[in-house]
């Protein structure tokens, strides 16, 4: 049983070791499990919410790894399947001075890919309290949006407050504007909206961050607050009827690597709506996750546990003692 439920492709990252070096010169890579819905999971595990995550691995050393990884970190892997007929997917990630990492998928025709309906029909939704989705896994294949889909519907269908952030991967889409498209009328099947303000732009043509509120919440009657993620600024959060707010971040001086930020932000915010926080404050702890999260260099492994994260928002918050 669980509280929290996400459906995606888990990855195998590898690292490398080597900074500013071009990925085919590369000699040492460091290996970690990833996906963004897998890292979302994790996150929220790390702080002690009862998880689970739907997916599909092959029968390989990497399939292996992530059921292993997953187990240990006590997500609930019922429906974590195996399947022979394919692989799992994997990728490349370049350690960079500055900026974002260049990156390389080997993830096509994955075992996740090639997921059906079935494999959503059976799932046990009781007790379930958050669904997080993200645009990834609808990019993967004609079938992997159709169970994207159904997921949607059933977690709608049961009154499952619903997290969709677009997490925007060009290189998995046939073209920009198929997905443009299909993200943007996925979207409207959430409660809660997180596009970055890139991905904003890109979705809707604004980088003003009520513009982009006011995109998503105009386009749906199912959708109630926009959070868009400012990077190092913070974010904009906007509730429907209310006037919007610009939340504050926290700076880092130690960026190590990007990637996971957003995924990171997606678990400071998920856990506090566990916990009844108001959303106000809940954007708050995404921001403080969000920043821990790039100080390291797997997708995943920057997330705190709950006494990291109270240690890091009370010494880096300029409001004094923050509840966690
Ligand atoms: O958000 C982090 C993800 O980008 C990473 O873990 C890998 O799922 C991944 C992707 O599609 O890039």
């Amino acid at each position: 049983m669980a509280e929290f439920i996400t459906l995606g492709e888990p990855l195998v990252v590898l690292a490398s070791k080597e900074k500013d070096v071009e990925l085919e010169r590369v000699e040492t890579f460091q290996k970690f499990v990833a996906g963004a819905e897998l890292n979302v999971t994790l996150g929220l595990s790390r702080l002690e919410h009862e998880t689970m995550y739907i997916s599909t691995v092959g029968n390989d050393p990497f399939g292996r790894f992530i059921i292993e990884e997953t187990k240990k970190s006590g997500i609930n892997t019922s429906y974590l399947k195996v399947d022979s007929k394919f692989l799992t997917g994997f990728y490349l990630k370049q350690n960079v001075s500055t900026g974002d990492p260049k990156v390389a998928y080997f993830r096509k025709n994955s075992a996740a890919a090639n997921m059906c309906d079935e494999d959503i029909n059976s799932i046990d939704l009781t007790r379930i309290k958050l669904g997080h989705l993200s645009g990834i896994f609808p990019a993967l294949s004609p079938s992997a949006l159709k169970v994207f889909k159904t997921f949607n519907k059933r977690l709608n269908d049961a009154h499952i407050l619903t997290v969709f952030d677009p997490n925007l991967r060009p290189a998995l889409w046939d073209s920009k504007k198929e997905m443009i498209d299909v993200i943007n009328d996925l979207s409207k099947m959430s409660q809660i909206v997180l596009p970055g303000i890139n991905e904003g732009e890109i979705l809707m043509g604004s980088r003003n961050p009520e513009k982009i509120a006011n995109f998503y919440l105009d386009q749906s009657e199912m959708t109630t607050s926009v959070v868009v993620k400012l990077g190092a600024d913070g974010a904009y959060l906007k509730t429907k009827g209310e006037n919007g707010q610009f939340i504050k971040g926290f700076k880092v001086s130690n960026v190590v690597d990007t990637v996971g930020a957003g995924d990171g932000f997606a678990v400071g915010l998920e856990s506090s709506l566990l916990e009844g926080w108001p959303i106000e404050d809940a954007v708050r702890r995404a921001c403080a996750v969000g920043a821990m999260a790039i100080q390291s260099a797997g997708d995943n492994d920057g997330y705190p546990t709950r006494e990291a994260l109270i240690k890091f928002i009370n010494e880096n918050s300029s409001r004094g003692n923050f509840a966690c």
